[in-house]
C-alpha cells in the first residue's frame, strides 16, 4: 500500500486539515465550512466525530465532496461512519484502547465496505494523549483506555512505534476535540525524533502561535476542527503560520 500521507507532504510541505463533525451543523452548512477552509488554503477536509449515525455522515460528505475540491478523508468513529461518497478513509487503530472493538472490530465491520466503495484507505496509528481535567468526546466514547498522561512521553513514544513497526503510514497524536491544552511540544519533539512515518498532531490548537510550535516541534500536519467552528479568521492564520 503506498504511503499517501508521505506523499502529499513530499509534494506541499507541512500540511493542515480541517475537521468537520457531521453532528454539527446541516450538511448545507458543513458545504459551505468546507469551501471556507479551502480558501484559508487548508490541503484536506476530515469527515468525522465522536457520535455519528450513517445518514449524517453520508449527506454531509456529500455536500462537502460537492463544495471542495481537495481530498476528503473520512475519519470515523466506527463503521456506520463509512459512506461511498469520500476519497480516502483513515483505516485507523486506537491504539491506546483496551477495547477490542476499536482496535480490530471496527475494522473487521469497515473493511469490506472499503472495499466495496472503492474508498483509498490511509492506514493510522491513532494515539490518544490525556492533555485535559476534563474528559474529550472521545475519550467518553473509547472508554477503556491504557491512558496516556500528557507528560508521559516515553509512553507515548512506545505506541507511536509500535504504530510504525505495524507497517502503519502515519502516527495521530491526538488531545481530542475541544481538549483545554494540545498535546505537549516535548512530546511531539520527541516522537518524531524516534519515527521515520509522518506525525499527524490535533486536539486543542485554537490560534497561529500554538500551531506553529506543534510544527516547530515536528507536527507534519496540524489537524483543527473547532476553531472552525468558533472563529474563522483565526483558521487563516493558522494555515498561514503552517505554511510559512
Ligand atoms: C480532533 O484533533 C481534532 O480529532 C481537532 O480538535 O476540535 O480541538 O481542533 P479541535
Amino acid at each position: 500500500m503506498e504511503n499517501t500521507i508521505k506523499q502529499w507532504i513530499e509534494a506541499k510541505g507541512k500540511l493542515h486539515f480541517s475537521l468537520i463533525d457531521p453532528d454539527k451543523q446541516t450538511p448545507d452548512e458543513a458545504g459551505e465550512m468546507a469551501d471556507f477552509c479551502v480558501s484559508c488554503g487548508t490541503d484536506a477536509i476530515m469527515v468525522g466525530g465522536s457520535t455519528i449515525d450513517f445518514q449524517k455522515s453520508q449527506e454531509t460528505t456529500i455536500a462537502i465532496k460537492d463544495a471542495v475540491n481537495v481530498p476528503v478523508v473520512l475519519f470515523p468513529s466506527s463503521a456506520e461512519a463509512i459512506n461511498e461518497f469520500a476519497d480516502y478513509i483513515f483505516f485507523m487503530k486506537l491504539m491506546n484502547s483496551k477495547k477490542r472493538q476499536f482496535i480490530m472490530e471496527e475494522q473487521l465491520r469497515g473493511a469490506p465496505l472499503v472495499k466495496k466503495f472503492g474508498l483509498i484507505p490511509i492506514s493510522m496509528g491513532y494515539v490518544l494523549i490525556g492533555t485535559s481535567e476534563r474528559k474529550t468526546a472521545v475519550e467518553q466514547v473509547s472508554g477503556n483506555l491504557d491512558i496516556i498522561e500528557k507528560d508521559d512521553v516515553e509512553k507515548a513514544l512506545k505506541y507511536a512505534l509500535t504504530t510504525q513497526y505495524f507497517g502503519m503510514s502515519c502516527v495521530y497524536l491526538e488531545a481530542g476535540s475541544g481538549a483545554e491544552k494540545p498535546v505537549s511540544n516535548k512530546m511531539i519533539r520527541m516522537v518524531k525524533k524516534e519515527i521515520d512515518i509522518p506525525l499527524i498532531v490535533g486536539g486543542g490548537i485554537r490560534n497561529a502561535a500554538t500551531a506553529r510550535k506543534k510544527i516547530k516541534s515536528g507536527a507534519d500536519i496540524i489537524v483543527t476542527g473547532t476553531v472552525i467552528e468558533k472563529d474563522k479568521e483565526r483558521l487563516k492564520e493558522i494555515i498561514s503560520v503552517i505554511k510559512k
